[in-house]
């Protein structure tokens, strides 16, 4: 059965059915079995308890297959496409404007409005993940690698972002997965308080690498390091704080012919956007470039250097990304904030005194 998506003002419930998922390894390792009628508070309490939730059946079982096929068919048309990433993250230059991202985000958009308790909202334009099984070729199997971080300026304080991944193929533990520490969310803010070399190095980047030692700090508290299995067409939603990053696919899994397909959304109220934002945003949605932060200090991922100079996903923004809705969430189109509908949450979070 599909999601059933119903929204009043507030509060919008998904119904799912646990039996459309067919790989039952994620059933023991955490709760998403239990989120039949999901709905936001359950979500936020996800957030703020463990850092992230998953939210099953945003996309259907069809649509996936059908996005795996367009995204397929795109990459055996590209010359010297690797694949082939330390952290597996794919920053070709404006692949986050391929036609069927686009298709995939304004999906993705529904659940971030059950979140917010609104529809106006902005989006990063990020990488994807889209690794083909190491057993056919690259060997690129999980040798023990971990660069477990926080997309987070270490100034910031309490919520700032949720990002998403949205998983077009089922994952299971012996998969690339998303890796987490649990609970950590709660510990980022002290961490960089008490840590002020870290905060100084994270300043202005959203992106903070953890040492052994501060791995070790999170676990004297008590977080745990975790895999996330997923079923397929479902979409991870964790708090910038949450300490994570991925694990690649285990030698000898049993799955040896599963590609993995993850695209990558971060959304947040459109009414936090800055005028600064907006100039940072129009200038990134010209040049087609990949984004980070959607508002609240947005940010432009730099040009991988490995990569080919001639080398881009696409020749011309499509058309979907010229439509009204892809352009409101990109933040360049205005939102009628006076409308009478939800704007969300106004109050603006914060960030450590200069
Ligand atoms: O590939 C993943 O699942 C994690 C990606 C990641 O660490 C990130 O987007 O910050």
């Amino acid at each position: 059965m599909r999601t059933v998506l119903s929204s009043n003002e507030s509060v919008i419930s998904y119904i799912c059915d646990a039996n459309s998922i067919v790989d039952d390894c994620w059933k023991s390792t955490h709760s998403i079995v239990n989120m039949t009628n999901f709905n936001r508070d359950e979500m936020w309490n996800e957030l703020e308890e463990r850092g992230y939730c998953v939210v099953p059946n945003v996309l259907s079982i069809e649509q996936c297959d059908q996005y795996i096929t367009e995204l397929k068919d795109w990459a055996a048309n590209q010359n010297g496409l690797d694949f082939t990433h330390k952290s597996s993250l794919m920053s070709l230059p404006r692949v986050g404007h391929l036609e069927t991202i686009w298709k995939i985000r304004l999906q993705a958009k529904q659940v971030f409005a059950a979140l917010w308790g609104t529809d106006k909202l902005v989006s990063s334009v990020d990488k994807i993940s889209m690794v083909p099984p190491p057993e056919e070729g690259t060997g690129d199997f999980d040798s023990g690698y971990i660069w477990l971080h926080v997309d987070r300026d270490g100034r910031r304080r309490g919520l700032h972002a949720v990002q998403s991944g949205i998983y077009l193929e089922e994952t299971s533990l012996t998969d690339q997965c998303l890796r987490v520490m649990e609970g950590s969310v709660k510990f980022t803010d002290e961490l960089f308080s008490t840590h002020p070399q870290a905060c100084e190095k994270s300043k202005g980047k959203d992106h903070y690498r953890l040492s052994n030692s501060e791995i070790e700090w999170y676990k004297s508290k008590g977080c745990v390091i975790k895999k996330i299995p997923v079923p397929k067409g479902s979409m991870i939603l964790w708090d910038s704080r949450i300490v994570h990053d991925n694990v690649k696919a285990t030698f000898g899994r049993p799955n040896s012919d599963r590609w993995r397909f993850v695209v990558f959304a971060c959304m947040m109220p459109a009414q936090w956007l800055s005028e600064e934002d907006l100039q940072i945003k129009k200038y990134a949605y010209e040049n087609m470039l990949l984004t980070y932060m959607p508002c609240l200090s947005a940010g432009i991922h730099k040009k991988d250097p490995s990569l080919p100079e001639d080398l881009y996903a696409i020749e011309e923004l499509p058309e979907i990304a010229k439509s009204k809705d892809a352009r409101q969430l990109v933040g360049i189109e205005k939102y009628d904030f006076n409308d009478g509908k939800p704007n969300g949450p106004k109050e603006l979070p914060k960030w450590i005194p200069e």
